[in-house]
């Protein structure tokens, strides 16, 4: 008798255990989805601006006094140039080697660093002066994006993987795994730093991921499929993706372009929840 009665005890004990740990799951789960909502953003636009049609943007970056940097790719038509936000005119260029196909550009101090397609280098060019210049190896697979917080380089190669390197070493010093929920996002192409997070083109898509540079969280998308359809639709039939965002910290205007596009915006977000 005193056994079965211990069976029973050690039965409820069992069955109590396995309720708890099934409550402690369920609370986990119902506060991770709390931490963790994406938020989706539409936009409108501010400002339109003429975009040269026949620069394949790789790079973008603000370069204060209504100018951008950009970087161009294709072989044979990859450059590193200075263009007036208002005209688009190019103001200095560098014509790339020919058999270079430009990537990702950030500005860091006086300094532009662009990456290249399908190799592991890049180049440092003086931002006054861009014939001047100097090779460096990155550790990357690839060269797709760049983009800086002013102390480290963030860079991507295509995969889902955000890097943070040392400008000074070029050595990865963190990487992490861009993530939607569970879902790895690969693809991950031209970059931009802005208030903490980085933002990526993801290529092949019409959005932009507003990610965590700690964890590689998703935070946000940016839904812009109505530009290149607004380019499409007034007979822009050979436009390629939406790539290319800059960042004016000083005024906080945001600017997004795509390869080819002879427009490039500046855009609101609008939070659509
Ligand atoms: N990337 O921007 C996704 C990093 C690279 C795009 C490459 C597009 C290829 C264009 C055609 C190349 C012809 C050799
Ligand atoms: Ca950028």
């Amino acid at each position: 008798h005193r056994s079965s009665w211990r069976r029973g005890l050690s039965f409820l004990f069992v069955l109590i255990s396995l309720a708890v740990l099934l409550l402690i799951n369920l609370a986990w789960r119902l506060t991770a989805f709390d931490f963790y909502s994406p938020r989706f953003y539409s936009f409108e636009i501010v400002n339109e601006f003429p975009h040269d049609p026949g620069a394949f943007t790789q790079g973008l970056v603000y370069g204060g006094n209504d100018t951008l940097f950009e970087s161009t790719g294709l072989y044979k038509k990859s450059s590193v140039r200075q263009v007036l936000l208002q005209t688009g005119k190019v103001q200095s260029s560098y014509e790339m080697d020919g058999s270079l196909f430009g990537e990702g550009l950030t500005l860091l101090g006086e300094r532009l660093f662009q990456v290249t397609w399908l190799t592991n280098f890049g180049f440092i060019y003086d931002r006054y002066n861009l014939r001047e210049h100097w090779k460096f190896v990155h550790q990357m697979h690839d060269g797709w994006g760049l983009a800086t917080d002013g102390k480290i380089l963030f860079g991507s190669d295509g995969s889902s993987t955000l890097y943070h390197i040392d400008p000074l070493t070029f050595k990865v010093t963190r990487n992490v795994t861009v993530r939607y929920g569970d879902l790895e996002i690969p693809y991950v192409n031209e970059l931009e730093y802005v208030s903490g997070e980085v933002w990526a083109n993801i290529w092949q898509t019409d959005c932009i991921a507003r990610i965590s540079q700690k964890d590689g969280m998703v935070l946000g998308w940016i839904l812009l499929h109505e530009l290149r359809e607004r380019l499409l639709r007034s007979g822009h039939q050979d436009i390629d993706v939406l790539n290319g965002i800059a960042w004016d910290e000083g005024k906080n205007r945001l600017f997004v372009t795509g390869k080819l596009w002879p427009k490039l915006y500046e855009i609101r977000l609008r939070p659509m929840r």
